[in-house]
């Protein structure tokens, strides 16, 4: 049997690089699932909270991502979704699994190497939780027992840790009281930022304009795709080194073209060659609108629906937390803790 996991931070209305690198993909595990695999999708508000957020944002954006997870097709009697704050047992994990981490290991992570470099003479500021950040995603997987998650390129790193660290845990404490997990990298590793197409589109990035989020209308695709930094070189060419803004307009047509009309990128880069700049774009925002249109829809109606969001919050914490006891009590009894 399967027991897939997966978390996303509720730090924003979800974006396309979210959806297509992702919880597409989460959903698409839980339609093909076999009824033995046990589906577990979290949002990781205590990863949300290594920088530091507004009390009543964070409450905010918690709300706003689980109607989004709803919103997107994931069904709450099929998948168990939930707060990981609601389930302690991730945060007790963490902690013992941070006594088996080495600080070396966590400090050569690109996510935490990217944050120091961006931090430049403050980085002595920065705090441990971020440090940690692949620490406590070791323990959201391995409390489950999960075999598979699925995540965009940018996690397959942290995932490699938490294998090291529960092959390291094992080693010393007996086997198999931990499993190792596969990583699941979707098709769409990496959409990137409309604005910087170097850099890999973020909930965090300070330009709104450089993300396409799941609640934007059609005007507002439309409007942000326009604005997003190509290049003028003549005609249309896949070629995500040389021509970065360009080969992600085509990568989002790609990958948002469910019929899978082309083998690769360049087959569908030869049918567009002829286009201006201006049409490649208005067939980008056409093909976002067409997946956004119906995830809005169910959007919006489930966000004024508070009561059954809070309902669904605690039945999703109750069923993580029994997932998480046997992981726990097992642990606890390899360590002489009980
Ligand atoms: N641009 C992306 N392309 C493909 N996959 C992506 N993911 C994130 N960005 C892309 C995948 O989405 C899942 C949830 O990740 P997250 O909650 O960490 O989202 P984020 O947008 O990366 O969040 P932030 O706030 O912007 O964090 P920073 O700035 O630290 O990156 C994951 O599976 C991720 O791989």
């Amino acid at each position: 049997p399967r027991t897939i996991f997966s978390g996303i931070q509720p730090t924003g209305i979800p974006h396309l690089g979210n959806y297509l690198g992702a919880l597409r993909q989460w959903v698409k595990l839980q339609d093909e699932a076999t009824p033995d695999t046990t589906l577990l999708y979290s949002l990781v508000d205590l990863h949300a909270i290594t920088v530091r957020q507004d009390p009543n944002q964070l409450r905010q954006w918690k709300k706003e991502s689980l109607a989004m997870l709803l919103a997107i097709g994931l069904d709450p009697n099929r998948s168990i979704i939930f707060h990981q704050s609601d389930v302690p047992a991730h945060a007790e994990l963490m902690w013992i699994l941070s006594c088996q981490a080495s600080t070396g290991y966590l400090g050569r992570m690109t996510q935490w190497k990217d944050k120091t470099a961006s931090a430049k003479e403050n980085s002595e500021k920065l705090k441990l939780g971020l440090l940690s950040y692949p620490v406590l995603q070791a323990a959201d997987v391995l409390v489950h027992r999960a075999t598979h998650v699925p995540v965009g390129h940018d996690q397959a790193q942290h995932l490699e840790f938490a294998r090291e660290v529960a092959s390291g845990f094992n080693h010393v404490y007996g086997q198999d009281v931990l499993i190792q997990p596969e990583t699941l990298i979707s098709p769409a590793k990496r959409v990137m930022s409309l604005t910087d197409p170097a850099a890999k589109m973020s909930k965090s990035h300070p330009n709104a304009r450089s993300r396409i989020l799941l609640t934007d209308s059609t005007e507002t695709i439309q409007s942000k795709i326009k604005a997003a930094v190509t290049d003028s070189i003549e005609g249309i060419t896949y070629d995500p080194s040389s021509r970065p803004g360009v080969s992600n307009l085509i990568d989002i047509i790609y990958h948002t073209n469910d019929t899978s009309d082309y083998a690769s990128q360049d087959e569908l880069a030869r049918d567009l060659a002829s286009l201006s700049m201006r049409s490649l774009k208005t067939r980008t925002a056409d093909a976002i609108d067409r997946v956004l249109e119906p995830i809005r829809a169910r959007y919006s109606s489930l966000i004024g629906d508070e009561s059954t969001l809070i309902d669904l919050a605690h039945t999703g914490a109750v069923r993580a937390s029994d997932s998480a006891s046997g992981t726990v009590a097992r642990v606890r009894k390899a360590m002489g803790l009980s």
